[in-house]
């Protein structure tokens, strides 16, 4: 995978400081879709009283996720070394197909694409994908 430019930080840190204020209800939409469009990953969530895409357990995971997303963006220059803890709780406690990384991904890329048609110029939305897609793996990091 082609690593981050600084042309690429630059504008994943400019285009996060204009969403950032939204990331509720970015994470909220992204999760929603996610349980919509590919149900498989409600396996993860059976602990939920309930498991439907706009319910409040759904909500508050995306509010939880995107605080992952927002630390992320922080550790930028060592997404490795800043995710580390994230990446040993996904692979050994939650134990989550990295699979599914790639899935949520998409989904906060649509969802960032519709509620910022304006930003989301192409440039931006290269930028997003490789953050997005570094993102993924280093969540992956720890699983071999
Ligand atoms: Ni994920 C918990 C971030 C993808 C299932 N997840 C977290 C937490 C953060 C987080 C932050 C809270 C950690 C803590 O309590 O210390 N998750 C992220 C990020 C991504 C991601 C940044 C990718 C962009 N998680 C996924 C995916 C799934 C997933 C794709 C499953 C489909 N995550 C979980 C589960 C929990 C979790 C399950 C535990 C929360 C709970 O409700 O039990």
């Amino acid at each position: 995978m082609t690593s981050l430019t600084k042309k690429d930080k630059d504008a994943v840190r400019a285009f996060w400081s204009k969403v950032a204020g939204k990331s509720e209800d970015i994470g909220a939409d992204a999760v929603c879709r996610m349980l919509t469009v590919y149900p498989q990953t409600k396996t993860y969530f059976d602990h939920w009283k309930d498991k439907s895409p706009n319910s409040a357990s759904a909500k508050k995971h995306g509010v939880t996720v995107m605080s992952g997303v927002a630390e992320a963006v922080v550790q930028i220059e060592d997404m490795k070394a800043g995710l580390q803890s994230l990446s040993e709780l996904h692979a050994f406690t939650l134990r989550v197909d990295p699979a599914n990384f790639k899935i949520l991904s998409h989904c906060i890329l649509v969802v960032m694409a519709i509620m910022f048609p304006n930003d989301f110029t192409p440039q931006v939305h290269v930028a997003m994908d490789k953050f997005l897609a570094s993102l993924a793996l280093c969540l992956s990091e720890k699983y071999r």
